[in-house]
């Protein structure tokens, strides 16, 4: 359906830049809509009532559209002819419009060959939309940018049979038979919107709907959307809109402004979910779950999802972005707010830090890894040449934390001030980072202009400690210094305004009361604040020498460099207060003896673990009075791609035998700790997805990991066992993956039981899609798959490339989750992500830039491997019909 920008070797995508920013020359004020919906041919027509924005000089009236047919324009009741207006392939100006513009359009959509996903399509034979960040334009022309806020009238007219239901944002004002064997339904917003908000809903859906008392005493109508067959999947998402309009209320006062608020599920989806008004669209993977088919990640991710576009009623519908370069304004804030309503809904202090933990996880892996790649870019980016790719996790991730550093600096009610303010003042308009930071300063009466560098500036800073214990005078000094590596276009960095949580450990394992010198608080938790290059921060009345705390709860997303020394990581693990350091010692320990064997396996030498390290995670592993989710993070080592993200020169298949070896050996040494752990945590009785059942589940199935690794019957035994009596997709799931990730010791004798068990599994859940994805990734994960089998496993009855879900399950799985495979030495990986990556990018250009980033850090390897990955990405570039989506990243990578 798109047609996609031809790109040849000499073409330079075209780059659009913050810094040309302009308001638009008219305003839209309402916009009534009518669909005649057909798949082949679904008629628009749409009535737009604008008028001249006074500031603006320009008299041209400039509307957007794409891959869409234009049959009529009339403007103020009268036909324009072809000479009243320009008409490109994406933009539509109609030169020296009169002040008040009343604009009819017809248009028409092929939506069933709309393969793209962004706006009007079809799935399963029911309609959908997606218009964020440019899809409405694939709809109607349209000045479709964020700033041009407007109420809507939608009038849906279908074939009975075929679309029963009819939804689109807002309130059902009227419905009713058309007596063709159609009917039509008509819907009106009641809150301005910008067009990237809209959607439409048509087709055989069924729901599970309850009615909800807010705070204020209000009904509301509460629906979730669902093919049918899927009703009993449903509950799990409905509780989680529920608590997250609860929390909305509790925690910033933010009541739901809509009588009605629907979700719909659909399979074919780019991403996880979309906020429209009041008729969120969710990928299936994040509504439907019940214990048969949905892990406790999913119920998590589902939970976290659904509150996620839900708190965007506020921060990103009420208040939006002025344009795609405060992306941030509205999705970091919003990851902040699903982080924590998250956090919350676990209640415990350790429960809070777990999730904490698993964020600064992926934080670390993924955004860190991305601010020293290719696609390096602000949290307010400078340019962009297609929107799409900056979805990114610096926007969302980083963006969250640079938020929850506000967080930080204000306090929580500081924060919850700001938060006021920004309402009071922005409700209704579309605006900026700038304006977040102003009314959080405002609110508190601080200056946080030194704060905007973390909008301005990429990259990840890096923050190095050094202490020092004076006896005499009984003082620890603590020095700080901050830089920042350099990024594309971005030499040389200012200094930012870190808040770096503090505390010190005496030896006995105790909190040490911190007192600034020349101060009289004193806390046990401090927050200072480093703002120059580098601060000294002297401690007064320290009694004994000390261990410090650095950076308690990741108080800022920097690399925090302290030379410890293994006793000091050791001790900070058994003692610390903080549960983010004690986890963060832990981790640092695991590291250092992780690269130690990389390079041993490099240099050929023999390998080992020392004690050390081993009675650590025994005594964490033992400790009862933890939290077993948190136990489980502590005894889950730095993953593969964090190792290599700590080497010069990445190794994958050093990397992955280094920490097999490391696994196998911590097996061994705490076998029968493992055993009882392993039993300890039963889960026995009905299935409840809370954080205390999933994190005994967590602990245990971790627990079964390491057993298998043992390489002996008994414990590959447990593991089948447990596969067969599983109750629930989570144990299920975590048995097979054990039978399938562990070393290959056993390989040949269970290599018959394990494919037995995936044709069983496949049997059993073929009518299941989210399963099957499961089932596709275990397979494309497992360090045995190998690219031939990858391959083969693309010719399976239950693949298909045009299904996002589908693709991500087996091609991203593989490219981005099994390295030592992907990265095999003839290359052979390269060329299977360059196939794939050509081939999405006919059907779904936003789908296959995802996948084009796999190679992004393709520098980071030996010079023989670096070859045939550039190879492979100017093969890439050389492809004919290259979407821009594609392009724009395939040129950065090679620009390195
Ligand atoms: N705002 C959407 C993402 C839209 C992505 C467009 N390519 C979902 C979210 O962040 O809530
Ligand atoms: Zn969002």
């Amino acid at each position: 359906m798109r047609k996609p920008i031809q790109q040849s070797d000499s073409e330079v995508p075209v780059s659009i830049y913050r810094k040309d920013y302009a308001p638009p020359n008219f305003w839209v004020d309402k916009v009534e809509m009518g669909f005649d919906l057909h798949p082949i041919r679904t008629h628009v027509a749409t009535r737009l009532f604008m008028r001249r924005n006074p500031d603006r000089s320009e008299n041209d009236l400039i509307l957007f559209g794409e891959d869409i047919k234009l049959l009529q324009l009339r403007l103020n009741g009268v036909d324009l002819k072809k000479s009243a207006y320009r008409l490109t392939k994406e933009c539509l100006t109609i030169v020296n419009a009169p002040d008040e513009v009343c604009l009819e359009v017809e248009t028409t959509i092929a939506a069933d060959k709309n393969t793209t996903m962004s706006g009007l399509y079809v799935s399963n034979g029911n309609f959908y939309t997606q218009c964020e960040a440019e899809g409405f334009r694939k709809i109607t022309y349209f000045p479709d940018r964020p700033d041009v806020m407007a109420s809507f009238t939608v009038m849906l007219r279908g074939d009975k049979d075929a679309y029963p239901v009819l939804l689109s944002n807002g309130n059902l004002i009227e419905q009713g038979d058309l007596g063709d064997g159609r009917h039509y339904a008509k819907w009106e917003d009641p809150f301005k919107k910008p067009s990237y908000l809209f959607a439409l809903v048509a087709g055989k859906l069924v729901c599970q709907e309850e009615k909800f008392k807010l705070q204020s005493g209000r009904q509301v109508l509460l629906q979730v959307w669902v093919e049918p067959g899927n009703l009993d999947k449903t509950q799990h998402a409905m509780d989680s809109l529920k608590k997250s309009i609860r929390w909305d209320e509790q925690r910033f006062g933010l009541e739901l402004d809509l009588d009605r608020f629907m979700i719909v599920a659909t399979s074919d989806f780019n991403m996880g979910a979309m906020e429209n008004k009041g008729l969120n669209i969710f990928n299936t993977k994040y509504v439907l779950a019940n214990p048969r088919v949905a892990t406790d990640t999913d119920y998590a991710g589902i939970e976290s999802v659904v509150g996620h576009e839900y708190f965007h009623n506020w921060t990103g519908n009420r208040v939006t972005c002025r344009d795609w370069f405060q992306l941030s304004l509205k999705e970091g804030l919003t990851v902040f707010r699903d982080q924590e309503f998250s956090g919350d809904l676990v209640g415990t202090e350790t429960g809070r830090a777990v999730k904490r933990i698993e964020d600064v996880r992926v934080l670390r892996q993924l955004q860190f890894s991305e601010d020293a790649g290719p696609m390096a870019h602000p949290v307010r980016p400078d340019s962009f040449v297609e929107i799409n790719n900056f979805y990114t996790v610096t926007i969302y991730e980083k963006g969250a934390e640079v938020v929850r550093m506000y967080y930080t600096l204000l306090g929580h009610e500081g924060f919850r001030r700001g938060m006021d303010l920004y309402f009071q003042r922005h409700d209704g308009q579309a605006v900026t980072c700038d304006d977040f930071r102003v009314a959080m300063a405002d609110a508190n009466g601080r200056d946080l202009k030194q704060f905007e560098r973390w909008y301005s500036q990429a990259g990840t800073p890096r923050v190095s400690a050094q202490g020092h214990y004076d006896g005499s005078k009984k003082t620890y000094s603590l020095s700080l210094t901050q830089s920042c590596p350099k990024t594309a276009g971005q030499s040389k960095k200012k200094p930012f305004h870190i808040p770096v949580a503090f505390g010190l450990i005496d030896v006995q394992g105790g909190e040490v009361p911190l007192q600034l010198e020349g101060d009289t608080i004193v806390a046990r938790t401090k927050i200072l604040e480093l703002t120059r290059e580098s601060q000294q921060f002297v401690f007064v009345n320290v009694e004994q020498d000390v261990t410090p705390s650095l950076l308690r709860n990741f108080s800022a997303p920097v690399i925090l460099e302290f030379e410890y020394c293994d006793e000091q990581l050791a001790h900070l693990l058994a003692y610390d207060s903080d549960p983010f350091c004690r986890w963060e010692a832990g981790q640092r320990l695991a590291m250092r003896r992780l690269l130690n064997l990389v390079s041993a396996i490099q240099k050929g030498v023999p390998l080992s673990l020392d004690i050390l390290f081993l009675d650590a995670l025994k005594k964490t592993l033992i400790d009862t009075s933890l939290d077993p989710a948190f136990r489980e993070l502590v005894l889950t080592l730095p993953s593969e791609a964090m190792i290599a993200e700590e080497m010069k020169v990445a190794d994958p298949q050093g990397i992955h035998q280094a920490r097999q070896f490391a696994r196998a050996e911590i097996a061994q040494y705490l076998k029968s700790d493992l055993l009882q752990v392993y039993q300890d945590n039963q889960t026995p009785g009905k299935y409840s997805p809370d954080a205390l059942s999933a994190g005994k589940r967590a602990l245990k199935n971790c627990a079964l990991a390491y057993l298998v690794e043992w390489a002996e019957k008994s414990t590959y035994e447990l593991a089948y066992t447990q596969y067969q009596d599983a109750e629930n997709m989570t144990d299920r799931m975590a048995a097979l993956l054990a039978m399938l990730h562990c070393s290959s010791a056993l390989d040949k004798v269970y290599r018959k039981t394990r494919n037995q068990v995936l044709l069983e599994f496949y049997k059993e859940f073929q009518n299941d899609a989210l399963v099957i994805d499961k089932w596709f990734t275990l397979q494309a994960t497992a360090p045995t798959t190998d690219v031939t089998q990858v391959r083969q496993l693309m010719q399976h009855k239950a693949f298909s490339m045009g299904n996002p879900n589908r693709a991500r399950s087996l091609i991203f799985a593989f490219c981005n989750a099994n390295p030592a495979q992907f990265h095999c030495a003839d290359g052979s990986g390269y060329e299977f992500w360059a196939d794939s990556v050509i081939a999405l990018n006919k059907l779904n250009p936003q789908v296959a830039a995802r996948l084009a980033r796999s190679l992004d850090r393709w520098t980071k390897y030996p010079k023989a491997q670096q070859t045939r990955m550039k190879a492979a990405l100017e093969r890439v570039a050389k492809t004919k019909s290259l979407s821009k989506d594609v392009a724009e990243v395939i040129s950065k990578a090679l620009a390195i």
